[in-house]
């Protein structure tokens, strides 16, 4: 047996696990969002401050992906939301298995807004379909303007692109023009994103996207 055969294996399960996590999904008319990034892009942060502006207007709940500890999970809580959390232990993405056990512990009757919260990880989240109507990937200033080309895949797969820690250009050798022409080669059709989640920038405008993407949904 080649391993290769079992990586297939694993992945075909994965896609029919999700296709019913996805049917279960659009019957509700949930919007579902795969949040990626490297860690310490801001995931946490930017979600943060989309719930405090649109937890009054839409009902939103959140799954969170950690390795090991509920620290992520307990600052979605504090925002007043539902949120259930994954601990891979040790895995470093997730998938649709364990996105299945996970919906069984949500009130799918009162959710709008479903965003998970993947494994801080730049690589092979990206490779897993885990049900959603949209890959968004963040990207901060501290990491480097070049990060789109030498990880394609998440930044080819995305539907948004934000670009985080806004804050923070000045003291970075971030190249903002570099950026933009290497995400536009990567995914012409990607909406982009600038915020800082610390000064509170470009979050109106990023939340009002969002919750366009989600009356749509519920509309369809
Ligand atoms: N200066 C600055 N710092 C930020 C900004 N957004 C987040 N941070 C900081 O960056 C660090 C990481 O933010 P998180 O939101 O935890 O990042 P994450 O992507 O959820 O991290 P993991 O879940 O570990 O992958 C924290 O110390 C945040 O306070 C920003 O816009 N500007
Ligand atoms: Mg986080
Ligand atoms: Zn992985």
């Amino acid at each position: 047996m080649s391993e290769i055969k079992v990586v297939t294996n694993i992945l075909q399960t994965n896609d029919e696990i999700t296709a019913q996590n996805k049917k279960k999904l659009d019957e509700k008319g949930i919007y579902v969002i795969n949040l990626m990034s490297s860690p310490g892009s801001g995931k946490t942060s930017i979600l943060e401050k989309i719930i405090s502006r649109l937890k009054n207007d839409i009902k939103i709940a959140v799954i969170e992906g950690d390795i090991y500890t509920t620290k992520d999970a307990e600052r979605i809580e504090a925002q007043g939301v539902p949120v259930v959390q994954i601990n891979t232990g040790g895995a470093c993405h997730l998938d649709g298995d364990m996105i299945k056990n996970s919906l069984n512990s949500l009130d799918l009757e009162n959710i709008d807004l479903l965003v998970i919260e993947n494994v801080g990880n730049l690589v092979c989240p990206a490779e897993f379909e885990i049900g959603e109507d949209i890959k968004i990937s963040v990207l901060s200033t501290t990491e480097g303007n070049d990060k789109p080309l030498k990880y394609p895949l998440m930044f080819e797969k995305s539907g948004a692109v934000i670009l985080n820690k806004i804050d923070l250009l000045p003291y970075t050798n971030f190249n903002k023009e570099e950026f933009y022409r290497d995400i536009n080669s990567l995914n012409a059709n990607a909406v982009t994103f600038e915020v800082s989640c610390i000064k509170d920038e470009g979050i109106d405008n990023l939340s009002s996207w969002l919750k366009d993407r989600v009356k749509e949904k519920k509309n369809s």
